[in-house]
């Protein structure tokens, strides 16, 4: 059934913009950091919190709760076709170490409000929707990240994610099982369920609709990146006896890769992004040369065959520079630019427009669960504004406003591709 524009706008009005920032504030709790920020990383004890606050807030909705096996949450608002497949939309509730309140937790919470303005619109679809919560998107525990949507798209994949271990030592799979724990029972959902469409709301986390004024960004796609690992493997030795020329020193070494890398990855365009978020020392003593030193990569790129050229050099280039050293560079993740569905973003600009919002095209610069759900299915995202494009960082500050046109703009679009 195709629903009514009159719907659709009454849809857009129930949303509530206070009830959204309340839900927003009070998910902010778990992990709360003094900086005002939070630090939510996946599958720990503030993240199972969350999740427990969203089964509830589902009870609260007479919505279903199930769980996949690498923990993905999935709250069902039945359609009255049960035998349909369901729309879907959502984000993650988990953060970087220096997290946001909105990063991720606003798709979630814009799916759980769209499903509070269906109920106060007293609208029943064809189609069940579908909020999705996906487990470890940010990666920074668990690696690589957008990791429950990967799964969700190739269940081959799960038992190499269940045996990740994490930052702290602790493998995925048993923080998974303490995460069920906290829950309780839940249903288990498939992988690789038909889905009708998928839709995710965002903050930008870049300046562009700050800059232009926009509310409400039309994602036309994610740009592809290339995660590795890398590895340096020298000598432990003595740090005031050994002779300068007979050590294998694994940071000076690591060091010189990282120079090397970011100048093969310079462009005067500005638009390739590269970065070394971690680099590790083993075993961490200043009076140790470290024996071993692990360091992570983060290359983006929209062009894709600029990306595959750079990304085949990565290798070879740590090998040069490696000295004395030897070195093992592991991809994690490879994805290329991802376009999204032209039937999705036309639907996202109407529902921009019925609702009044300035909106605008874009490419989305970081990654996100839709890239995967893309794989399966019609899949769009929206962005709003967040303050100073900033993001991965407590500061991270978007307003109540502004979230709440995204909300219209989810709750109108999940409606549609629902029916
Ligand atoms: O890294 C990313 O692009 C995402 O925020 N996890
Ligand atoms: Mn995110
Ligand atoms: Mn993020």
């Amino acid at each position: 059934m195709t629903i009514s524009e009159a719907d659709l706008s009454r849809i857009a009005a129930s949303v509530d913009e206070d009830r959204l920032w309340r839900m927003h504030m009070e998910m902010a709790k778990f992990g709360a950091t003094a900086k005002g920020g939070v630090c939510r990383e996946a599958l720990t004890p503030e993240d199972n919190q969350a999740r427990k606050l969203l089964a509830e807030w589902a009870a609260e909705l007479n919505c279903h709760v199930s769980m996949d096996a690498i923990g993905n949450m999935y709250i069902r608002r039945p359609g009255s076709d049960p035998s349909a497949a369901p729309a879907a939309t959502g984000s993650h509730l988990d953060s970087q170490p220096t997290g946001g309140k909105f990063d991720g937790a606003f798709g979630v919470l814009a799916g759980m409000e769209a499903l509070y303005a269906l109920d106060a619109a007293g609208i029943t679809t064809t189609r069940p929707i579908e909020v999705i919560n996906f487990t470890n998107e940010e990666g920074g525990r668990f690696q690589p990240g957008v990791m429950g949507s990967q799964v969700y798209a190739r269940p081959e994949e799960l038992d190499r994610m269940l045996n990740v271990i994490g930052q702290d030592g602790v493998k995925l799979a048993d923080a998974l099982a303490e995460t069920r724990n906290v829950l309780g029972p839940l249903d288990d959902h498939p992988f690789k369920a038909d889905v009708a469409g998928f839709v995710e709301a965002h903050i930008e986390q870049a300046p562009r609709l700050e800059e232009t004024g926009n509310t409400i960004g039309v994602v036309t796609g994610i740009q592809g990146s290339r995660k590795y690992s890398v590895e340096v493997i020298g000598e432990e030795a003595h740090s005031g006896t050994m002779p300068m020329r007979r050590r294998k020193d694994a940071s000076l070494a690591a060091s010189q890769m990282v120079v090397g890398l970011h100048r093969l990855m310079e462009d005067p365009a500005d638009v390739i992004r590269f970065n070394v978020g971690r680099m590790q020392a083993y075993p961490g003593a200043p009076s140790v040369v470290p024996g071993r030193v692990q360091f992570s990569i983060d290359f983006r790129c929209p062009d894709d065959d600029v990306r595959e050229a750079l990304g085949s050099q990565i290798a070879g280039l740590c090998k040069a520079l490696a000295g004395p050293c030897q070195v093992n560079v592991n991809e994690i993740q490879r994805s290329n630019t991802v376009p999204f569905d032209k039937g999705v973003m036309d639907m996202i600009r109407r529902a921009a427009n019925r609702a009044d919002a300035p909106n605008m095209d874009l490419l989305s610069g970081a990654g996100h669960d839709a890239r995967n759900m893309a794989a399966l299915c019609p899949a769009g995202m929206v962005f709003v504004p967040c303050k100073d494009g900033i993001s991965h960082n407590e500061a991270e500050s978007a307003t109540a406003s502004d979230l709440a046109a995204g909300a219209r703009v989810i709750a109108q679009t999940v409606a549609e591709m629902a029916g």
